[in-house]
């Protein structure tokens, strides 16, 4: 990794470990019974069955001392909980927010906003829809819109903020086919779909103008923001020398409210939040809070869980944290690069995106290449991954541009070391030098929404084995 210290010293992990989890070794014969269990769909692994768990960074990390701590001075009142009262200071000083509740975590906070603001016919404006973002926007009958810059798609560009609006087809949006049906504008930071690419002040600016410009409000996903805020102050003139926090005020001065999975850049197991500008939309959110997720002073979650996120979030915008995760991810990158694997470049802020198209070119779209790419980085060394593409979006999003295909190697915050990566990489590395011979899968169970978590695969020219229920 890069000295960043200027002490011209290695860089080390800006952390010591305290607690231990052993970490499994199943045999390639028990990965292969593994695979062939879960029919070939890596969320179907139990974790002893996985050496190095590279699924998601979302509620994967590991807490601190402050934050254990925090929860064993949790005050679990039903309601008015002091928790409550230190995790809603914390993101009223951080965002300038006035109005929050917690939620259990982030797609709750979708269902609360998006049922509150969409109705069927709308438009929904996002840099790139997550998953779940999409999912419920179409859930209220709502459509979601891709309006990421042409950089974004292009997967050798250096563009330093891929994650950008692009403004053009945004005002195109708003003022034609979607004239007087977007109820508001989303922006994620960073843009997971697209690769954890960070968004610039600069293009925020514009869009919170553009927005506000026709009275529609901007909305944030938030929950990689401090991650998307080290990267403006890395790459965004003028920025080097402010603080994480005060990049982020400059942030959230231009929106209207956000949305966040506190999974993330809250560095918590579980939780989230709605936070808005605006009090009457606050009352209505609050009353679909308590029918769906609990009273407001909780929102779903126990209070100690409160007090671990307001610790969480202030703990991700330490600079030596953040500069430790982004390196890291980096690091990978580079070793990745060194033997000529193809991936997203620039690396984004929480993971490296597997180029599948130049990685499997033999396989198409019809052979699931990205679920076998997954597939294979497991049975290769226990390193569980996920498909970001044809996948996980099953074409309900409406863009300007083929969509993106990728395995995502998603880098949990502060669990793994340099050497778990070197590991990780190696194996990643032993794929590619063999790649001619990954042969594609066929769904053998298709899911109507949400396919990724719950489609079933088999080899393709394999008999299809019977599903558990089926067996059953
Ligand atoms: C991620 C996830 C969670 C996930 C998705 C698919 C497979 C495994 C894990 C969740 C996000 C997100 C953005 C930008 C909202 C959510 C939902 N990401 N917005 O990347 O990335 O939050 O999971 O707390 O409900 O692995 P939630």
């Amino acid at each position: 990794m890069r000295a960043v210290d200027g002490t011209g010293l290695p860089p080390i992990e800006p952390f010591r470990i305290k607690v231990v989890e052993r970490l499994p070794q199943p045999t390639p014969e028990e990965r292969e019974r593994a695979l062939e269990r879960a029919g070939y769909n890596l969320f179907n692994l139990t974790s002893d069955e996985i050496r190095i768990d590279l699924l998601t960074d979302s509620g994967t990390s590991a807490m601190s001392d402050h934050q254990w701590a925090a929860l064993m001075v949790g005050d679990e009142s039903y309601a008015g909980s002091r928790n409550f009262a230190e995790f809603e200071s914390t993101i009223q000083a951080i965002t300038g927010f006035p109005h929050l509740m917690p939620t259990h975590q982030g797609r709750a906070a979708e269902n609360l906003l998006f049922s509150t603001l969409c109705k069927p016919g709308d438009f929904v404006p996002n840099n790139m829809h997550f998953d779940t973002t999409q999912a419920h926007v179409r859930n209220n009958g709502a459509r979601p819109v891709n309006v990421a810059i042409d950089e974004a798609y292009d997967l050798d560009s250096p563009h330093p903020f891929k994650g950008n609006v692009d403004l053009p087809a945004l005002t195109a949006l708003l003022d034609g086919e979607g004239s007087g049906r977007v109820p508001l504008v989303m922006v994620t930071i960073t843009n997971n779909t697209g690769g954890g690419q960070p968004v610039s002040l600069e293009n925020l600016r514009a869009v919170s103008e553009q927005a506000h410009a026709r009275r529609i409000p901007l909305y944030l996903d938030m929950c990689r923001w401090a991650e998307n805020a080290y990267f403006i102050r890395q790459r965004e003139p003028g920025m080097a020398d402010r603080s994480i926090a005060d990049i982020g005020r400059a942030i959230f001065a231009l929106a209207d409210g956000a949305t966040m999975s506190a999974k993330k850049d809250g560095l918590v197991n579980i939780g989230g939040f709605v936070a808005t500008r605006d009090p009457e939309l606050f009352e209505r959110l609050k009353e679909a809070l308590i029918l769906y997720e609990g009273f407001p002073t909780y929102g779903g979650l126990a209070r100690r869980d409160l007090g671990a996120i307001a610790v969480g979030l202030r703990e991700a915008m330490e600079l030596d944290y953040l500069e430790h995760r982004i390196e890291q991810v980096r690091y990978l990158g580079g070793l990745l690069a060194a033997r000529g694997v193809p991936f997203l470049k620039p690396p984004g802020g929480h993971g490296i995106y597997l180029d599948v198209r130049r990685f499997l070119p033999h396989l198409t779209e019809e052979d699931h290449a990205g679920q076998a790419l997954a597939v294979e980085l497991y049975r290769e060394g226990g390193v569980r991954s996920v498909e970001v593409g044809a996948i996980m979006f099953d074409g309900g999003v409406t863009e300007r541009h083929a969509p993106l295909d990728f395995v995502r190697l998603a880098i949990p915050r502060r669990v793994y070391t340099s050497a778990h990566l070197a590991y990780v990489a190696e194996v990643v590395a032993r794929v590619h030098a063999r790649r001619e011979g990954v042969r594609g899968l066929v769904m053998t169970h298709r899911p109507p929404r949400l396919p990724h978590f719950t489609a079933r695969f088999a080899p393709a020219g394999a008999k299809v084995p019977p599903t558990p229920a089926e067996r059953r």
